[in-house]
C-alpha cells in the first residue's frame, strides 16, 4: 500500500484535499479566438482552501450518476459522473439521447455560493443551470463537442469552474465535415487546425463566450498521469423563450 502511494505522485501540486495550498497567480487572461469567439481564464478564481471545501462537499453530497448516452445511435457509458442542477420552470435539457433529472439549487447551498461568485466575476451574466462532472481518474474524459444545444441560444456563455486534479482543456476550430461525439475519435483532425490548450487549475474559472460554441470544439482528454479526481462545474443559461 505504501509503495503504491509513493508511485502515485499527483500531477498537480494541489492534487489532494490534504495537500498544502500555495499562493497562485491572480488575474484574468483573455484569449481572442477570432471571429467573435473569446475565452477568459481566471486561474485563482477561488482560494485553494475554499476550493477543497467545495470539492469534498460535492464529492460526498451530489447524487452522481454515470448515464448511458447514445452516440450515432449506439449506447455508450458516459466516461464521467454527472449531475444536473436547474432553476424551476426551465425547458428540459436533452443531449445524446439523455434527459438528465434536474436537481434544485436550494438543496446544495455551496452551489449557490459558487454561482454568486461567478456572477460577481462576470456581472451581467445570468446563469440558471449547471452541469457538474466528476472525473474519477485520468481515464475519465469528455470528447470533442460544443455546448451548442438550442436551448442555450445562438451565443451561449459557459462558465466552467475546476476543483481538484489539474487537467488539460483543449479548444480546436471546427472543421467542415468533421463528425464529433462523446466517443474517442482517433481520426479526429488535429494537425492542421487551430488549437489552444489551458491547464485548468484547482479553483480556476474558464469562461467561453461569443461564437465559441458555434465555431470551436472543446474536450478534456484522458490523461494517464492524472491519478486523482477532478470536479468541474459548467454554469449555463437556458433561454426562457427557447423553442
Ligand atoms: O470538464 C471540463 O472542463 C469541461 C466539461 C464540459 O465541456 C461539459 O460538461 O460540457
Ligand atoms: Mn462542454
Amino acid at each position: 500500500m505504501e509503495m503504491r502511494q509513493m508511485k502515485l505522485m499527483p500531477i498537480s501540486e494541489f492534487a489532494s484535499p490534504n495537500s498544502k495550498c500555495k499562493e497562485g497567480v491572480n488575474g484574468r487572461n483573455v484569449t481572442d479566438l477570432g471571429g467573435g469567439s473569446e475565452v477568459v481564464y481566471l486561474p485563482r478564481f477561488l482560494t485553494c482552501g475554499k476550493s477543497w471545501e467545495y470539492f469534498r462537499y460535492l464529492d460526498k453530497h451530489i447524487p452522481w450518476t454515470r448515464p448511458t448516452i447514445h452516440v450515432f445511435g449506439k449506447p455508450f457509458l458516459q466516461p464521467r459522473d454527472v449531475c444536473y442542477i436547474a432553476s424551476k420552470g426551465l425547458k428540459e435539457l436533452s443531449y445524446s439521447g439523455y434527459k438528465p433529472d434536474s436537481y434544485s439549487w436550494d438543496d446544495y447551498p455551496p452551489l449557490k455560493e459558487i454561482l454568486e461568485e461567478v456572477h460577481k466575476a462576470f456581472p451581467g451574466s445570468h446563469f440558471n443551470s449547471l452541469l457538474i462532472n466528476r472525473y474519477n481518474s485520468g481515464n475519465d474524459y469528455v470528447g470533442w463537442h460544443a455546448d451548442d444545444e438550442k436551448l442555450y441560444g445562438p451565443t451561449p456563455e459557459i462558465a466552467s469552474v475546476s476543483l481538484g486534479c489539474e487537467r488539460d482543456f483543449f479548444l480546436k476550430k471546427k472543421s467542415q465535415g468533421e463528425v464529433v461525439g462523446e466517443r474517442p475519435n482517433k481520426r479526429a483532425k488535429t494537425n492542421s487546425v487551430e488549437k489552444h490548450t489551458f491547464n485548468l487549475k484547482h479553483g480556476s474559472l474558464l469562461l467561453m463566450r461569443g461564437n465559441t460554441q458555434r465555431d470551436w470544439l472543446h474536450s478534456v482528454p484522458k490523461r494517464a498521469k492524472a491519478e486523482s479526481a477532478r470536479i468541474n462545474l459548467t454554469f449555463r443559461r437556458v433561454m426562457q423563450m427557447a423553442s
